[in-house]
């Protein structure tokens, strides 16, 4: 019975619908020790327990993103020099591999701030494409695979012309181009669709030996490593063009793309910030906490977002040899946020809040302050130092007041 709940709701309506047997009660979350940091010194960190910590991620939980995919390449398909009212110049990239030519490849559009010449950047992918990133009517409309959705009017699996601008709100581009930052973004599902069985159309079976024969083993990656390869790819692409300060780019994602944040910036670290928004399970929230979200859950209905033996945890968090405080130390000694919202119980706020302060003690290793303070912060009051955090009034999503946080904290870091 709850197995046929559990598929007839969709995946936004899952955020946000209590259902039976999820814990949202601290008086019963996991207490299962968390597995330990081993700390040292700084130097050890990095030469030895960073790389051990970062393969276990590989094997039990991302899986590894492989290292022989081929160059990719670059064909800036159009240039707008007054976007947005002459705010910014808007560009189209085209990246493709031409060595595995049965991946379709991924559009990027960039908007650049045309006061600013060399202006540093926000990477990202989006749900529902550029043209539902964008208000404006001349952005290209997606024409790959997209998950139904009736009140976002995508038919068929596709966008219709009704999706356009239908993401905006979660990217106020003008806001973000009037503070002097870049924008870099792309659709994840040109990278890979985001079904069980999109890797057979996508980044995955282009790259591997057998295609879309591939049986996927332990260790190797899932969605949200390719996911972040595309992030990476968008990074090279960055350090090529003159308008963008390709030494600052911040890497950001909401809730399975900040998952994907996460994941793309602990492994480049030409991500110089990392943002993760509303991640939850499988994101910044510690999995041996079980409130919401469950490693259980999470396996059972985006199997193919991971590596195959992440589902071996399911209802034995415990048994996982990391837990996600040791993801968000692998940015250190980097800045990274971790953004969560009031209303978000799903993806356990706490449980993201943890995960930063017990990072912390890595950041003290390299002489830095992590989240600093010692509890949740009150909503809306954003916190810590080279580990920031805050906690929204409101829902699951990205609104002015969290990119305000996140440019905030990018140009404190960056002293812009
Ligand atoms: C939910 C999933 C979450 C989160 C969310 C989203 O259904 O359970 O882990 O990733 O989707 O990406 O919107």
């Amino acid at each position: 019975m709850r197995t046929t709940l559990f598929l007839l709701l969709t995946a936004s309506a899952l955020a946000q619908t209590p259902r039976p047997g999820v814990n949202y009660d601290e008086a019963k979350v996991g207490t299962d020790p968390l597995p330990d940091l081993k700390l040292t010194t700084a130097e050890d960190w990095t030469q030895k327990r960073r790389p051990e910590i970062l393969k276990l991620f590989e094997d039990h939980v991302y899986g590894k993103t492989p290292g022989d995919i081929g160059a990719p390449k670059f064909e800036v398909t159009a240039t707008k020099t007054d976007a947005l009212g002459g705010l910014a110049t808007r560009k189209f990239i085209h990246i493709s591999l031409p060595s595995h030519p049965a991946w379709p490849g991924m559009d990027v559009m960039l908007y650049t701030p045309n006061a600013i010449k060399n202006a540093p950047c926000f990477v990202g992918l989006s749900f529902g494409g550029n043209h539902a990133v964008s208000t404006e009517a001349d952005v290209p409309l997606s024409t790959r695979w997209m998950r139904e959705s009736k009140d976002k009017n995508v038919v068929d699996h596709r966008a219709t012309e009704a999706t356009r601008g239908t993401e905006s709100s979660r990217w106020p581009l003008e806001m973000i181009l009037k503070r002097g930052f870049a924008v870099a973004t792309a659709y994840y599902g040109d990278i890979e669709p985001d079904h069980a069985d999109g890797w057979k159309e996508g980044l995955r079976a282009a790259v591997s030996k057998d295609g879309a024969s591939t049986i996927w083993k332990n260790g190797e990656w899932g969605a949200i490593g390719a996911w972040s390869w595309g992030l990476s790819r968008i990074a090279d692409y960055l350090q090529t063009d003159p308008l963008v300060d390709g030494k600052h780019l911040a890497v950001i994602g909401h809730s399975r793309l900040g998952k994907t944040s996460l994941w793309a910036g602990v492994q480049d670290p030409r991500f110089g910030i990392i943002i993760s928004n509303d991640s939850g399970e499988g994101g910044a929230a510690l999995m041996r906490r079980d409130f919401g979200e469950t490693t259980a859950i999470i396996t059972k209905a985006f199997p193919h977002w991971f590596t195959p033996n992440y589902s071996s945890y399911a209802g034995n968090a415990a048994a996982c040899p990391v837990d996600m405080h040791m993801l968000i130390a692998l940015a250190a000694p980097r800045p990274i946020y971790i953004a969560s919202a009031a209303d978000d119980h799903w993806a356990d706020q706490k449980g993201e809040f943890l995960s930063g302060k017990y990072a912390s003690p890595v950041y003290a290793l390299f002489g830095k302050q992590g989240v600093v303070v010692d509890a949740q912060p009150a909503i809306d009051t954003p916190v810590g130092d080279f580990i920031g955090y805050h906690m929204r009034t409101g829902k699951h999503d990205v609104t002015d007041f969290d990119w305000t946080q996140f440019m905030n904290f990018a140009a404190r870091h960056w002293t812009k």
